[in-house]
């Protein structure tokens, strides 16, 4: 057997984690072999709900749990953590502005990113579910400054699994036929989801479907898929954004598929025209536990204007966020 790598999720007694956490110790995250401590952080009022949670995970009696800290603390959570997993955030309460919301968020990732740069493994690997996902990933990152902002990223690959299911479901075929989808930008409703890469069952996914069906049905249901499950459910999505988490981090640890790619918020080094340094999602290949973005995608007129709009926007919540940002 392996030896336990440690993995930290905060927001670990809210919902998304209450579909992780169970599935990280049953070995879905980084395979059957590999046994996991888990390192969960909440804040202080949560913590008995949290006991209750770990108190199931014990219950379970997984094989591959190799122990449990439960804290409120983040430089005990992300103790010398090999993966992060940030799930916790603040909500948007009544009568919030966007900037409260952001500044919120700020100063909750500042800290956790601290925490991450004095105590986690040089090679850790973050993942920011949180909302504001790409922004919240860029404020860890920027309070990280002896990790390489190359291991901050932010998750879109529920974005990105969403719009599999739809093209598939158009097309008559199951998501194992559609490759090369992407999502670009923030993880908001201005994101942009691509097909004009895509193939479904080999043929070019743009041969199959039309544009005026793309434009007004497609993108806007990927876009706002999030809120049609609230409304369905009367809660925001969990288990489909666990198992978004779980598909991103091990991705990214095992490696893509050969011939396809995925959609992961990453550092931006500039690729496509867009700025530099920003936490944007782009179209990646993963090996060898590093990530490559995809390069010399042909981009027409219509996907460039969706990608600056998604752009625009992360520079804004960035702007709104500044002076919480270590230069
Ligand atoms: P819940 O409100 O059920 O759980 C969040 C938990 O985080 C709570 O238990 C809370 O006590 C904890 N928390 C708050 N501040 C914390 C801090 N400073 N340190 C540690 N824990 C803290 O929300 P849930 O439904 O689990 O969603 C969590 C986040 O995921 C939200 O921000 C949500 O908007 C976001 N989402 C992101 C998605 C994505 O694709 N990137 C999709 C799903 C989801 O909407």
């Amino acid at each position: 057997m392996k030896a336990p790598v440690r993995v930290t999720v905060t927001g670990a007694a809210g919902q998304i984690s209450y579909s992780l956490l169970f599935r990280i110790a049953a070995g879905d995250l980084l395979g059957k072999d590999q046994p996991v401590i888990l390192q969960l952080l909440e804040i202080t009022p949560a913590l008995k709900a949290l006991q209750g949670v770990a108190m199931e995970l014990d219950d379970c009696a997984f094989p591959l749990l190799a122990g449990i800290v439960t804290t409120d603390d983040p430089n005990v959570a992300f103790k010398d953590t090999d993966y992060a997993l940030l799930v916790g955030a603040r909500p948007r309460g009544p009568g919030m502005e966007r900037k409260d919301l952001l500044s919120a968020n700020a100063a909750i990732f500042s800290v956790q990113g601290k925490a991450i740069n004095d105590h986690a493994s040089r090679n850790i690997k973050v993942l920011v579910v949180g909302n504001p996902a790409n922004t919240n990933a860029l404020i860890a990152q920027r309070n990280a400054p002896d990790i390489n902002p190359r291991q901050f990223t932010a998750m879109t690959r529920l974005d990105h699994n969403r719009g599999l299911t739809q093209l598939a479901q158009k097309t008559g075929k199951t998501v194992n036929d559609v490759k090369k989808l992407i999502i670009w930008g923030n993880h908001s409703a201005t994101q942009y989801p691509d097909v004009h890469h895509a193939t479904v069952d080999g043929k070019t996914a743009t041969d199959l479907i039309d544009q005026a069906w793309y434009e007004a049905d497609y993108i806007p249901t990927v876009q706002q898929r999030g809120a049609a499950i609230i409304a369905a459910r009367g809660a925001s999505s969990a288990a489909s954004a666990a198992s978004a988490a779980l598909d991103h981090i091990r991705t990214w640890a095992l490696g893509s598929a050969e011939g396809d790619w995925v959609s992961m918020g990453v550092y931006s080094d500039g690729s496509y025209g867009i700025e530099k340094g920003l936490i944007y999602s782009f179209p990646v290949v993963c090996k060898n536990g590093d990530w490559e973005i995809v390069q010399g995608l042909e981009i027409n007129e219509f996907s460039r204007g969706k990608m600056q709009a998604t752009e625009k926007e992360l520079q804004e919540e960035r702007d709104a966020v500044k002076e919480l940002l270590p230069a």
